[in-house]
């Protein structure tokens, strides 16, 4: 693969010479203007700084080889120590299960939050709060891992508000509630008759329910259906998850899902303003290709893509939430499911032709256009909000083999704009731009919006202004407020699958690489800033919020603060009140953690005890984290200040167990430590 620069070097002396004076730059700037030192293919290992040639910036600059973009790209993304990012990214963890903070533009990863894996560095399942995860678990089997793909920020107004970050395991269809004001998961649903998913978790504009689109098609309810019988007994479904802000959990008693016919459903988006109330999801499987190559059946994927169109799908969330009010809806292992029958008598659900193996399906900041991507087709498609009301009214439709109306294609389509090889998600701006990443040309695409927005563009409405190349095959895009009706236009991070030579070589296995651009100015001007290797599971999605928007405590409110029911506990040990007693048929420890000891410090059981194990950080200061391990039990805790906590395990194996702090909290950490002991 040819390495394509990613900046173009700027013609003219405007803003090198601008660049230069702020600098001081002459030397450096004619050094490398030399066109060979820029238009090589080849990256060249960044040398080591200047040992030599002093200290001046014309010297680190000539020794290391940057060029004035990699000056000023430096210059926009250096955050100096002591400094904090004005954007904080919460990308979704890929195959680890978790989710990742990143401070922008600075890249810095700021936190893994454990989700659906257990994570030892904050204990997260060890055994503390293992009960969250493992109630997410299938009926038969536990899950120790997850998928996770679309983090959603709560939004209220159709903004985000910074309280609460929804994330999907597409793996096992299962949808996470994280709570912002400590960053720790609070509940995990499984979806009772989905067993995986895909278009989640979108949010409604004032979050009142999160979204979760099935994937693949199967017997709803986790049964079985002979695969010849694909039409007739495997379904698709989407899921709306009531979420109840007060409580900050999912009220799975007001939550509700929709039979969809098995069309392989992709991602979800809400719409918002002028479209609230209904949500959009695309298709890839009109086909209903089944597979079966061993047979002389197409295989899964060429099967799949042979009509040139599937259908994006058009819900009418509140008539469906009326009918799930009105109990028109029948139960599928306990859970309501509105059939596809009701969904079709009601005009609840509609079709629209879209080209070409969709993906992404996204709506612009008003609410007033959706944007579909046919990954086989170089061109995005505009749908008018409005115009598709005006068909459903008109009743310019033909039904699918399902009885599904599909909308006129040529009714509802506002604009198709020739993007790119492999478009896949579009993002949106503060200046009524659209981008859409292109996976095959490994490229972004800003193009211009029309309607409202094409005061705005001299350009003119519906037109590619420039792409921009990214290494490499990008699958999102995420800008601040990318999913709401107020993206703000500084930043893009480009989500790329693949880093191939940007890195070194970290054996056969290489991280996703997430590029900053700098999409601040308008019209052909975008530049790739700062490259971020993803060596610890792949990122999906990614949403961006402004870092003032999010009031996280820096240490929990009061001491003995039980992180789930989000008070005091009143059983949490505190300090003054440390023992240890027998009671109810166990042995209670209450134990309080404060720099440098454990109290107690000696703890005394029979082997076969029941052990309930009460651990409170008694510290107000913070950072003062102190954790908490018992070798030999597999037990690792991790007590913030504040925190209190409860285990509760059968000491079924006799010795000395020595338990320690596991963070190198104060000077004698390594002193604060001590027994248990259990007895023959
Ligand atoms: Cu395009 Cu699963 Cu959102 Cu990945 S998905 S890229
Ligand atoms: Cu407490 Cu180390």
């Amino acid at each position: 693969m040819k390495v394509q620069p990613a900046w173009t070097f700027p013609t003219g002396t405007g803003k090198r010479g601008a660049l230069a004076v702020l600098l001081g730059l002459t030397t450096v700037l004619g050094a490398c203007s030399k066109s060979s030192d820029l238009d090589d293919d080849t990256p060249a290992p960044a040398k080591s700084s200047s040992t030599g040639g002093g200290d001046s910036i014309q010297a680190i600059a000539k020794e290391r080889g940057l060029s004035p973009d990699d000056i000023t790209a430096a210059l926009k993304t250096y955050t100096p120590s002591g400094t904090h990012d004005p954007y904080i990214m919460f990308a979704s963890g890929g195959h680890s299960g978790q989710v990742f903070a990143i401070g922008v533009p600075s890249m810095r990863i700021l936190r893994s939050i454990g989700v659906f894996t257990p994570e030892p560095w904050q204990g997260w399942g060890y055994p503390v709060e293992k009960d969250i995860i493992s109630a997410g678990d299938s009926d038969t089997t536990p899950l120790t891992w997850g998928d996770s793909h679309h983090p959603a920020i709560s939004q209220t107004n159709a903004e985000y508000d910074g309280q609460f970050l929804f994330i999907n395991d597409k793996a096992n269809a299962r949808v996470a509630v994280i709570d912002l004001k400590d960053w720790m998961t609070k509940q995990i649903v499984k979806n009772p008759i989905i067993l995986n998913d895909h278009g989640g978790t979108m949010v409604t504009p004032n979050t009142d329910y999160i979204i979760e689109g099935g994937q693949y098609g199967a017997p709803l309810g986790w049964s079985y259906a002979s695969i010849d019988d694909y039409q007739k007994s495997y379904r698709g479904a989407v899921t709306f998850w009531k979420f109840d802000r007060a409580k900050g959990r999912i009220d799975v008693d007001q939550s509700f899902a929709m039979e969809l016919p098995p069309y392989g459903q992709d991602l979800f988006m809400s719409g918002r303003l002028v479209s609230d109330g209904w949500v959009f999801g695309n298709s890839f499987n009109t086909e209903m290709a089944t597979g079966g190559d061993l047979e002389g059946k197409p295989p899964m994927e060429a099967g799949a893509s042979q009509r040139d169109m599937d259908y994006m799908h058009i819900i009418n969330l509140k008539a469906a939430e009326a009918d799930f009010k009105a109990g028109k809806f029948e139960k599928m292992k306990g859970f309501p499911v509105i059939r596809l029958t009701t969904a079709i008598q009601d005009g609840l659900l509609y079709f629209a032709p879209e080209p070409k193996s969709p993906h992404g399906v996204d709506v612009s900041p008003k609410g007033e256009f959706i944007v579909a991507s046919g990954k086989l087709d170089p061109h995005v498609t505009v749908y008018s909000f409005a115009k598709i009301q005006q068909a459903i009214k008109d009743k310019k439709s033909t039904p699918d083999v399902f009885g599904v109306p599909v909308l006129d294609y040529d009714s509802i389509k506002e604009a198709q704009v020739e993007v790119g090889l492999g478009p896949l998600h579009t993002q949106f701006d503060d200046k009524g731009y659209a981008y859409t990443s292109l996976f095959l040309d490994s490229m972004v695409a800003r193009w211009t919006l029309g309607g409202n927005y094409s005061s705005l563009h001299p350009e003119g409405p519906w037109k590619v202004v420039t792409k921009i190349p990214v290494q490499y095959n990008v699958g999102h895009i995420c800008i601040p407020g990318g999913d709401t009706a107020k993206p703000d236009g500084k930043y893009l991070v480009s989500l790329n699958k693949w880093s191939i030579d940007r890195f070194f070589p970290t054996g056969p296995l290489l991280p996703q690489n997430l590029q900053l651009i700098d999409i601040s100015q308008g019209g052909d001007k975008m530049q790739i800033l700062y490259d971020l290797p993803m060596g610890i599971g792949e990122p999906h999605y990614a949403q961006m919020i402004s870092a003032d928007k999010l009031k996280p405590y820096t240490v929990y409110p009061e001491i003995g603060w039980d992180v789930n029911s989000g008070k005091v506990d009143p059983d949490a040990a505190l300090p003054g009140k440390e023992r240890i007693e027998r009671r109810d048929g166990a042995v209670h420890v209450y134990m309080t953690a404060v720099r440098s000891h454990f109290r107690p410090d000696q703890v005394v059981v029979n082997k076969g005890d029941k052990v309930v194990w009460h651990i409170t950080n008694v510290e107000r200061t913070q950072d003062a984290t102190h954790g908490f391990a018992i070798s030999g039990y597999n037990i690792n805790l991790s007590i913030e200040p504040g925190r209190a906590e409860t285990f509760t395990f059968v000491a079924d194996r006799s010795g000395v167990f020595p338990f320690y702090c596991t963070e190198f909290c104060s000077a004698l950490h390594l002193e604060m430590a001590g027994y248990l002991l259990v007895k023959p």
